[in-house]
């Protein structure tokens, strides 16, 4: 197949998984195009199925807002024309999908029939879609797009219940390719940032208030009173000088280094001894699917579609949002030695089943079903 691919392409997760969907797709034969402003971050190397086409907009004094969703759906018109592609998958509805109804009109009039499918990531549906000022176009771009799928079956559940969505969504989750993210030998890293022997804490995250990162340092903080740890923070976003400011405040900074965005975060998860992710809401977590394959147990809040991946008791634990004493408790037990090579052991044989190589197929199968309905 010859498929066009929109995403966000920074650091993130819908960017992320659009990238390597693209990436595994290329591998098995089919030709990528992706369409973005800016070259994905994972797209760093040669390989003669992928294609990167950039989305430029040229900017005119009368402009507060330059129209990003118009540059892109003209994009989108001259890829699919002259790639002559099959399909577009469009990652995070909002401009995407909106933009591809768009695309696909235009393309309409020249006698040309694109299928599009939608993948509804999370915040574009559970923060930023439901808010009136983008709700009707969200609405109505998820119903005109040919296929939609959504990564966890609550985030299903939550596009029902916000939008009046007419449209069957089918649930494909995260996927995590194995031979990048794997424990690696990285000793001398622990070495240095636990000389003692400490016990290593990490969160990852765009540090965005939905991600709580605050909740991440007080945990910390009533942890290190009971046990030796360290606390590693990883990515960076608006809440980062609140953060450091708490940190402060609480005198923890000698514990706790903010290592900023890094792109070899698999490195940081092979020394971690437990990830923590306490968001208010969060569609999946891949940030914790990435830990649990690199065998790190997730303590993480009962929120979304984390229980749909991790197993509470048994890949890590569960908290209410916002628990921080529940989740010392639960931080207690994971990291007692008696449990953690089990929760270790755990956390990886779950995140196997979310192996690239069992979700491409549903991709796959789910692009053909789409291109033979329309
Ligand atoms: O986590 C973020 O805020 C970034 C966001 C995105 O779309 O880039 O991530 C969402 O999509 C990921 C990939 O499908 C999911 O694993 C994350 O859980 C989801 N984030 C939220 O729902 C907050």
């Amino acid at each position: 197949m010859k498929i066009g691919i929109v995403c966000y392409p920074t650091f993130g997760g819908s960017g992320v998984v659009a990238t390597e969907l693209g990436i595994a797709l290329a591998k098995e034969g089919h030709q990528i195009h992706f369409i973005t402003y800016t070259q994905p971050l994972r797209l760093d190397f040669f390989n003669e199925n992928l294609f990167y086409h950039e989305v430029a907009i040229s900017s005119y004094p009368l402009f507060q807002y330059p129209p990003y969703e118009l540059a892109l759906a003209s994009k989108m018109v001259d890829v699919v024309l002259h790639e002559k592609l099959d399909l577009l998958h469009v990652h995070y509805a909002i401009p995407h999908a909106s933009a591809a109804y768009m695309a696909k009109q235009i393309l309409k009039t020249k006698g040309i029939i694109i299928p599009v499918v939608t993948t509804l990531h999370g915040t574009d549906i559970t923060l930023v879609g439901k808010d009136a000022s983008y709700e009707p176009v969200v609405t109505f771009s998820i119903n005109e797009s040919d296929g939609v799928t959504a990564v966890s079956a609550d985030l299903k559940k939550d596009t029902y219940k916000h939008f009046e969505v007419t449209k069957d969504i089918e649930v494909i989750p995260n996927f995590i390719d194995l031979n990048r993210f794997k424990k690696q030998k990285k000793e001398h890293f622990k070495l240095a940032i636990c000389p003692h022997g400490e016990q290593l804490l990490v969160h990852t995250s765009n540090f965005r208030a939905v991600k709580r990162v605050d909740d991440v340092v007080r945990v910390f903080d009533k942890l290190r009173k009971l046990i030796p740890v360290k606390l590693l923070l990883v990515g960076d976003g608006p809440e980062r000088i609140k953060i450091e400011n708490l940190c402060r405040e609480l005198k923890t900074c000698s514990d706790i280094r903010f290592l900023g965005k890094l792109d070899a975060v698999e490195e940081v998860l092979s020394v971690a001894d437990l990830f923590i992710m306490p968001s208010e809401k969060e569609s999946f977590g891949l940030a914790a699917l990435e830990a649990m394959a690199c065998e790190v147990p997730v303590l993480s809040s009962e929120t979304g579609g984390i229980p749909e991946l991790n197993i509470n008791g048994k890949t890590g634990f569960m908290s209410k949002v916002g628990d921080i004493d529940d989740m010392v408790e639960k931080a207690m037990i994971i990291l007692n030695p008696e449990n953690h090579q089990t929760f270790r052991q755990n956390a990886l044989e779950r995140a196997k089943e979310f192996d690239v190589v069992n979700i491409l197929p549903l991709y796959e199968s789910f692009y053909q079903r789409i291109l033979t309905n329309v």
